[in-house]
């Protein structure tokens, strides 16, 4: 059987400006991409599922017995790159907001079986290849097994109602709300219930540091006004999106280089989405600004001034007096 998975597609990842993210939910054409080692060419006819290691039942599936024999959730989630792997503590402030579509995860673990001494979850991407002279046959990552309590864990073949694009990771990507967005491996083509976690160059090397890349920091963004933007005297909107991995508390902004800082509105939280945050400033004086925020969650943990990948926005806008 031909299985044309060796050609890797070309295209550079694409980036989205904080004040092109302004829809509540995100379309994906105004999407990021990111594809470590390349796109994937990938055939539905050749295409499947591989379940295997710790399970009673190690089993393959195609597309039609993911899409048929599981039932259907949506999750409205978050999506947040954790940012470039050589340079982790620099915000890269790609986010956006999206509605899976797919099975649970837990339903097709179910079918097969768990093995008592199963601790982690191993997922493979189709893709490989090199990645800044490392080399890496498999894009594989992985996730405690104890994160499926939540229930939200999923094998996604929609985004936004319609079927993954191949950017995206069509036929199937692994989603979990509320992980940076490089636990979610697309071009999914296995799973392996494994004791141990999984030995690969983005768990290791990258990814790892000082801990593993896994629950989403609070963060907040602010989307309007841009950086740069030249705004009259009189009443300046700010608004962005604001998301952890748990519920955002509050974000507080501010006008004068976070000298002092006010309470933004804030908007609740839908399943794992991203909250909005608004404030309306009056400014009378010309002259820059430089505009900042800052989230709080629920469990209480904020956003760093320095040296991180989710340290505080903040960007210099010009008001003029005409
Ligand atoms: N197989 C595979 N999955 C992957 C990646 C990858 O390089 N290969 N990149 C990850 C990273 S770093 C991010 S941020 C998200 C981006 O998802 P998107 O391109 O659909 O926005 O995909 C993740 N899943
Ligand atoms: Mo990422």
């Amino acid at each position: 059987m031909s299985k044309n998975y060796m050609g890797i597609l070309s295209g550079p990842p694409t980036y989205k400006r904080p004040d092109e993210v302004v829809d509540p939910i995100t379309p994906a054409s105004k999407l990021f991409i990111i594809a470590h080692l390349g796109v994937p060419k990938v055939s539905i006819e050749d295409w499947s599922l591989t379940v295997d290691g710790l399970v009673h039942n190690p089993t393959v599936f195609d597309f039609d017995a993911i899409k048929d024999d599981f039932e259907k959730v949506t999750i409205e989630s978050v999506l947040k790159c954790s940012g470039s792997p050589r340079t982790p503590t620099t915000p890269t402030r790609q986010v956006a907001n999206v509605v899976w579509g797919g099975a649970l995860l837990s339903d097709v673990l179910r079918r097969v079986g768990i093995h008592g001494d199963a601790a982690f979850l191993w997922s493979f991407g189709l893709d490989h290849g090199e990645f800044f002279g490392h080399r890496a046959d498999t894009y594989v990552k992985d996730m405690p097994l104890s994160r499926l309590q939540r229930g939200d864990v999923m094998l996604a073949y929609e985004l936004n109602g319609e079927p993954l694009s191949l950017a995206n990771g069509f036929p199937l990507r692994l989603v979990i709300p509320g992980y940076y967005g490089t636990n979610n491996v697309k071009w999914l083509k296995r799973l392996t219930l494994a004791p141990e976690r999984a030995k690969g160059l983005f768990t290791t090397t990258f990814y790892d540091e000082p801990t593993t890349v896994w629950e989403v920091a609070p963060e907040s963004m602010i989307v309007a006004p841009a950086k740069n933007a030249r705004l009259p005297t009189g009443v300046v909107e700010v608004w962005g999106w604001s998301w952890s991995d748990c519920e955002i508390r509050q974000v507080e902004v501010s006008a004068d280089n976070g000298k002092s800082w006010v309470m933004a509105n804030l908007e609740p939280r839908r399943q794992q989405s991203w909250q909005r945050f608004s404030h309306a400033f009056r400014i009378d004086e010309p002259g820059q600004l430089k505009l900042a925020c800052r989230a709080t969650d629920i469990e209480g943990r904020e956003q760093p001034e320095t040296d991180a990948r989710n340290k505080y926005h903040s960007l210099t806008i010009e008001v003029t007096d005409n």
